[in-house]
């Protein structure tokens, strides 16, 4: 079995054609300059949904209004064979407040129709599934990277679910 699990939240506030995605700027060096979606780890004792609002209000300084979970993506990496990142990832429809950003993030918001163009920014997986979760599926998945430096998709597999 896997020694560590981290239990992790991603979202994605999509709004009126538009994506609000974050650049890592601070905190751990892991994803690091990379665009993505908000999130973090879940504390203990807090629940994934709680965890997801928290961190989209630290990140991003958005309150969410309503959010649906949508994939649940489990990241591998060779490099370390005891971990699994067990990624949680909601679709954000609404939110309140004005996006302040934070030291660790920048917020920004890009049009939807020009996704294609930001996947090269993006954790390299990511293209293999953003399009499906865009495309509103619920789904499952699990990703096999080399290492968390050279990011090099080893091996894939997404599935669909009726729910979680
Ligand atoms: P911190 O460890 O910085 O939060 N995350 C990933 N997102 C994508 N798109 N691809 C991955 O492939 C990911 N692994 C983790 C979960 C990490 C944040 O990054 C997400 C969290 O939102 C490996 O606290």
């Amino acid at each position: 079995m896997f020694e560590k699990k981290l239990l992790q939240t991603l979202g994605f506030f999509i709004k009126d054609g538009n994506i609000w995605l974050g650049v890592k700027i601070g905190g751990k060096e892991f994803g690091r300059g990379r665009l993505n979606g908000f999130g973090g780890d879940v504390n203990p004792g807090e629940s994934i949904d709680a965890g997801m609002i928290r961190e989209l209000r630290e990140e991003s300084g958005f309150e969410i209004v309503s959010m649906e979970k949508r994939a649940i993506i489990r990241f591998f990496f060779e490099s370390e064979p005891d971990k699994v990142r067990e990624v949680h990832v909601f679709w954000i429809f609404d939110c309140q407040g004005e996006p302040t950003g934070s030291e660790e993030m920048t917020t920004q918001q890009f049009s939807l129709a020009g996704i294609g163009g930001l996947f090269d920014r993006m954790w390299p997986s990511d293209r293999l599934w953003l399009p499906m979760f865009l495309s509103g599926k619920k789904f499952q998945g699990r990703v096999l990277y080399d290492n968390p430096e050279n990011k090099k998709v080893i091996d894939k597999k997404f599935w669909e679910v009726e729910s979680f």
